[in-house]
């Protein structure tokens, strides 16, 4: 049997990749990583759009693996700006040495299971071959973007920049006329900025959707000593929680409470800022009538904000439990639709007809446009894989294992592909906790397997169907016990046309699925098939 070269490959140079780089050395594996950006970050490297912002606070949205790393590096504000969280991606590929084990602007195009050897072997596009035993995909969840089918979109002569692909020197919109099409995260933290440069700013909203503010500030040097005080006790209570940071609900049921007590509750966290607001009180996105009263107190806030009261309906979300697609977090979102130059245009009541040389043609009107920004979102959690020519064993490709929907085992195995492991992926938590932490947990987890390989002589390892598809039903039914299924959402797949459909993360929480992989573990990996 040949030996390959390298022992694991790792596709991507985001926060899993890089860990997952370093981790791996570390264990004394020969690692090699493939990055399609010219430089790390992942996400961070690509969308760079304007006021592209965490929703997880920077304090907790960062590695906890390295004392030393966690003590010297200081975040400016509460929730970090992209060019900061890339920096301090940039930093840490430094810091640990881990560029020299990188190919940057190289994007893997394929990779082909030997079943005589036992290896992959990957190519990419830029002619390059690799053999590897292992190969580790950390190509992220949000990282395909989806270009909508638009009707007449060649036609249009302006200027076309999606979120996801924001030009590094940046793009001047001043005196311009834009228009933004898609009003979620990226929409909603880029609208208020490109408003400010903009002539005017013309926003088509398909979906409300619920948005809360930020609650950003700088961090004082009070605020990093008590920070670097409380990180164990932060980082404890954030490993031991349902998303990977350190956030409690209230303690009482909302239904228990009376309406004063309930509505300071919600005030309150709606002051404190951010996603945690979905989860003011236990069993909000489980039980219809708590979700309610959070849906009524988010509504009642943005027709406070927003002067005009047709631009307000419009604005409110109607489709979809709050809560059910990611809350998005937003510094000025609705303030924006209350100034003279800015214009929201609902395409449930006007459907664009065409795009034209000059703008959007709609059922009822022609809207001028010099700039067109899509931020229309990403095929995501499965689309970074089924986009590469992927064939594992025995002829099993990733279009044909994953034709009827993702069906992983722990997230992280798929059958038919051995040696194979997707980080960050379908039926795992990692997107709906602190992808930071989710990430460390689960690279922990693959590179104690990968020397449990190498302890034991195994040269191959593979999940059994039959616990890749037990693990996909009890993803399904977790989800089945709350009102998640509820939304078309891209946790669903429902926003790419022709995509099976189902709930994909693991939605049974964080340290829950981190003592479930370590059961499986405990129990000599019981669902993995190993050959010597
Ligand atoms: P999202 O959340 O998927 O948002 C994409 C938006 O684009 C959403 O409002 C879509 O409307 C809209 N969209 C997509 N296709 C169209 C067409 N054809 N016409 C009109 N509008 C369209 O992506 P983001 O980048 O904002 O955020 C992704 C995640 O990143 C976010 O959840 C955070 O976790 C961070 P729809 O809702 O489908 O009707």
């Amino acid at each position: 049997m040949s030996t390959p070269r390298l022992d694991v490959l790792v596709v991507g140079a985001g926060f899993s990749g890089l860990y997952a780089l370093y981790k791996a050395r570390e264990a004394g594996f020969r690692v090699a990583g493939v990055e399609a950006a010219p430089t790390v970050g992942g996400t961070w490297y690509w969308n760079r759009y304007p006021g592209a912002r965490c929703d997880v606070e920077s304090l907790d949205y960062s590695y906890s693996f390295d004392e030393a790393l966690q003590r010297e590096w200081r975040w400016s504000e509460r929730y970090a700006t992209q060019p900061e969280i890339l920096a301090y991606a940039e930093h840490v590929a430094d810091r640990f040495d881990l560029r020299g084990h990188l190919e940057f602007s190289s994007r893997v195009v394929s990779a082909r299971f030997r079943d005589d050897t036992a290896t992959w072997t990957v190519s990419t596009d830029t002619g390059r071959q690799y053999s590897t035993r292992f190969l580790v995909f950390a190509t992220g969840s949000l990282s395909a973007p989806h270009q909508p089918g638009l009707p007449g979109f060649d036609d249009f002569a302006g200027e076309v920049l999606f979120t996801a692909r924001w030009p590094e020197q940046g793009a001047d919109l001043t005196g311009k006329r834009v228009g933004v099409i898609g009003t979620g995260s990226s929409g909603i933290q880029s609208v208020p900025i490109i408003a400010e440069q903009a002539a005017s700013v013309t926003v088509f909203q398909r979906s409300a959707n619920y948005s809360v503010p930020a609650g950003n500030r700088p961090l004082t040097d009070a605020d990093q000593v008590r920070a670097q005080r409380d990180y164990p006790q932060r980082r404890r209570k954030s490993w031991a929680s349902t998303a990977g940071s350190p956030h409690d609900a209230h303690p009482d049921s909302a239904l228990e409470l009376d309406e004063d007590t309930r509505r300071e509750v919600f005030e309150a966290r709606w002051q404190q800022g951010g996603v945690l607001f979905g989860k003011t009180f236990p069993q909000q996105t489980i039980d219809e009538r708590v979700n309610r009263l959070a849906r009524d107190f988010a509504e009642a806030k943005i027709r406070t904000i927003v002067r005009d009261p047709r631009t307000a309906d419009d604005l409110v979300p109607s489709d979809h439990p709050i809560g059910t697609k990611r809350i998005c977090t937003d510094s000025g979102y609705f303030e924006t639709f209350n100034l003279p130059h800015v214009t929201l245009v609902n395409l449930r009541r006007e459907p664009i007809t065409t795009l034209t040389g000059d703008g959007i043609r709609t059922s009822d009107a022609h809207y001028e446009l010099d700039t067109l920004v899509l931020a229309t979102g990403f095929d995501a959690m499965t689309g970074a894989l089924t986009r590469i020519d992927l064939e594992g064993a025995r002829g099993n490709h990733i279009s044909t294992v994953w034709g009827n929907g993702p069906s992983t085992y722990l997230g992280m195995g798929i059958p038919g592909l051995p040696n194979l492991f997707s980080l960050t992926g379908p039926g795992s938590p990692s997107v709906l906790a602190n992808m930071i932490l989710a990430a460390e947990q689960q690279v922990n987890w693959l590179i104690d397997l990968l020397l449990h390989c190498a302890e034991s002589g195994f040269t191959q390892v593979e999940s059994r169907r039959d616990a890749a598809e037990a693990w996909t039903r009890h993803v399904d039914e977790v989800a089945g016990a709350t009102l998640f299924p509820k939304a078309a959402s891209w946790y669903m797949g429902a926003n790419i046309a022709g995509k099976p459909q189902g709930f994909m993360p693991y939605i049974g929480g964080f340290a829950a699925y981190g003592q479930l992989c370590d059961a499986v573990r405990d129990a000599d990996y019981r669902g993995f098939v190993f050959t010597a």
